[in-house]
C-alpha cells in the first residue's frame, strides 16, 4: 500500500486504539514566561507539569501496550537468574540476532561498559557523527572521537536519502593516521540522532563492515533507533521494498560485532537498555565490569518487570510493519506541515522528530549566543510545547583545547514520543512553530549563568542578552 499521504488517495492511521488517557493542561503565557525564567531558559529544567505538549525527547516517553502492562505483572524479581532476563535474552537473540546479552539500566550504561572494555588512552574512535553520551564515555576512557560521517549530514538542506552514511575515505584516513591497532572499533549509529534522525544504507554499512574486517577493527552499532533506520531502508534502498522491517533490522545487525541500545526509544519502554555482543570473551569482560557499575549480569540495573516489558516491546515493534509505518508517518505529518509553511527544517524529514534549522530561523543571533537554545525557549513560551536544543550547547567543549565545538547544525528538535500524541497535537505544534518563526526577530540570544563541566546541556542555565 502506498502510505505517503501526498501521493496516495488513502490515509494511514495508528494500528491501535486508546484505552487509557492522561490529562495534560494548557497554561497561560504569563505562567510560561515565569516557568522558563525559573528554568534558566533550559527546557530540561522545566517541570513537566508546566508543559502542554512534551516533545523534549522520544526517550522513555513511549506509551506501552496492554500486553506490555500485563507483562509487568509477570516480572520475576529474583536477584539472580530471573526468568525475565531469559525472556529478554530470547527476544534480543530472535530480533537482533546477537547471542550475548549484557543488560544495563539504559543506553549510556551500555556505552560506559563498552568504552571501558575496549578503549585505551590515545585510541581513536571513529563514528558517523557524535552523540552526546556516546562521545562522553569514549573521551572518559581516554579515546578521541573522530567524525567520519558524509558531508551531506552537516547540511540541513541536503535531501540525500542516506545522510547517516559513513564516508569510507574519511574512515580510511583515520586508519592511515592512527593505525588500525589504535582504533578499537568504529561506532556506527543507526538513524543518526544529531544529524536529524537520518538513516544509513545497508550497502554503506556492509562496506564499512568489510573495511573493518580487513583491518581487524570492530564495528559496534548504536542500534538505539535501528528499527527506524530499517523502515527508511525499506522505503529508499533498492531491493528492500518486499522485505519486512524485521528482516531488514536483522540484516543490519549482521554487519556488526555488537551493539549498544537505549531501549527507551525503538523498544517501546520507559527505562532499560543493553549491550549485545557476538564474542563470548568480550561479553565476559563486559559482565565483569557490569557487576561493579550496573548490577548482576542477569538484571544490569533493570527490575524483573522492566525486563519483561522490554522483551515484549522488542517483539511488538517488529510484529508487523504497521507500528513503524504509523510512528514515522506521524513525524512526517508534522514535518510536511512545516515544509508547507516554508519553515526551514532538516531534510529529509527524520525518523524520530522534526528538526528546526535555528541558524536559518534566527539568523540575527550568532552561534556563540545559542540560537537553538533561545528558539526552544521561545517556542515553549508561545504554546507550552517543549523541544530540545541540538546545537552548540549540546556539542560542548573540546576536552583538550577547552574551546566550544561549533557544529554546522544548530537545531531545535521536536521529538515525537511513540504512541502518545494525536495528529491534532501535531497541528497545534505546527501552528506554534509558524507563529514563533513569524516573530523571530523578537527572540534574543542567551548567555550562560551556569555551565556544568559534564554534558552541559542537561543542567546549564542561561539569561537573555538584552
Ligand atoms: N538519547 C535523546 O533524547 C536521551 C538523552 S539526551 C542526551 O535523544 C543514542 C543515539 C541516543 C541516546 C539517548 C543514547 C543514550 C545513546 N544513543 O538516554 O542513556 O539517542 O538511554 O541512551 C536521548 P540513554
Amino acid at each position: 500500500m502506498d502510505r505517503d499521504p501526498r501521493t496516495s488517495r488513502r490515509s494511514w492511521a495508528e494500528p491501535f486504539r486508546i484505552k487509557m488517557v492522561e490529562p495534560i493542561t494548557v497554561t497561560t503565557r504569563g505562567h510560561r514566561e515565569r516557568a522558563i525564567k525559573d528554568a534558566g531558559w533550559n527546557t530540561f529544567l522545566l517541570r513537566a507539569e508546566d508543559v502542554y505538549i512534551d516533545l523534549l525527547t522520544d526517550s522513555g516517553t513511549n506509551a506501552m501496550s496492554d500486553r506490555q502492562w500485563a507483562a509487568l505483572m509477570l516480572g520475576d524479581e529474583a536477584y539472580a537468574g530471573s526468568r525475565s532476563y531469559y525472556h529478554l535474552e530470547d527476544a534480543v537473540r530472535d530480533v537482533y540476532g546477537y547471542e550475548e546479552l549484557v543488560p544495563t539500566h539504559q543506553g549510556r550504561g551500555a556505552e560506559h561498559i563498552l568504552s571501558q572494555i575496549l578503549i585505551k588512552p590515545g585510541d581513536a574512535v571513529p563514528g558517523n557523527m557524535y552523540f552526546t553520551t556516546t562521545r562522553y564515555h569514549q573521551e572518559r576512557a581516554g579515546g578521541t572521537f573522530v567524525d567520519v560521517i558524509i558531508d551531506e549530514a552537516h547540511d540541513p538542506a541536503s535531501t540525500y536519502p542516506f545522510k547517516g552514511n559513513v564516508d569510507l575515505d574519511k574512515f580510511r584516513a583515520v586508519i592511515d593516521e592512527y593505525g588500525a591497532s589504535r582504533i578499537p572499533y568504529i561506532s556506527v549509529e543507526t538513524n543518526v540522532n544529531m544529524a536529524g534522525g537520518q538513516p544509513l544504507s545497508m550497502a554503506n554499512l556492509r562496506a564499512t563492515y568489510e573495511l573493518c574486517r580487513e583491518h581487524g577493527i570492530y564495528l559496534m552499532l548504536d542500534a538505539t533507533r535501528a528499527l527506524e533506520n530499517a523502515w527508511f531502508i525499506k522505503q529508499r534502498e533498492p531491493g528492500y521494498q518486499d522485505k519486512s522491517v524485521r528482516e531488514i533490522l536483522r540484516e543490519l545487525c549482521s554487519y556488526s560485532d555488537g551493539a549498544t541500545v537505549s531501549s527507551k526509544k525503538d523498544n517501546l519502554v520507559n527505562i532499560g537498555g543493553f549491550l549485545a555482543l557476538r564474542d563470548p570473551d568480550l561479553a565476559r569482560r563486559a559482565r565483569s565490569l557490569l557487576v561493579a557499575f550496573e548490577g548482576l549480569h542477569t538484571y544490569g540495573g533493570m527490575s524483573g518487570r522492566d525486563m519483561e516489558a522490554l522483551a515484549q516491546g522488542i517483539r511488538e515493534m517488529v510484529e508487523t510493519d504497521d507500528h513503524i509505518a504509523a510512528r514515522i508517518g506521524q513525524v512526517e505529518y508534522l514535518g510536511n506541515k512545516l515544509i508547507d509553511e516554508d519553515v526551514p527544517i532538516v531534510l529529509p524529514i527524520g525518523g524520530h522528530g522534526v528538526f528546526l534549522d535555528a541558524r536559518a530561523i534566527l539568523a540575527h543571533i550568532p552561534q556563540e549566543q545559542f540560537p537553538a537554545q533561545a528558539l526552544a525557549a521561545a517556542l515553549y513560551v508561545d504554546s507550552g510545547v517543549r523541544s530540545m536544543e541540538r546545537g552548540v550547547v549540546s556539542a560542548g567543549r573540546d576536552p583538550v583545547t577547552g574551546q566550544n565545538h561549533l557544529p554546522k547544525l544548530e537545531l531545535v528538535r521536536l521529538t515525537i514520543p511513540r504512541r502518545v500524541y494525536t495528529q491534532a497535537h501535531m497541528d497545534v505544534v505546527a501552528e506554534s512553530v509558524v507563529e514563533v518563526v513569524a516573530s523571530a526577530d523578537e527572540v534574543a540570544g542567551l548567555r550562560f549563568t551556569y555551565e556544568p563541566e559534564d554534558l552541559r546541556f542537561f543542567l546549564a542555565r542561561f539569561e537573555p542578552i538584552s
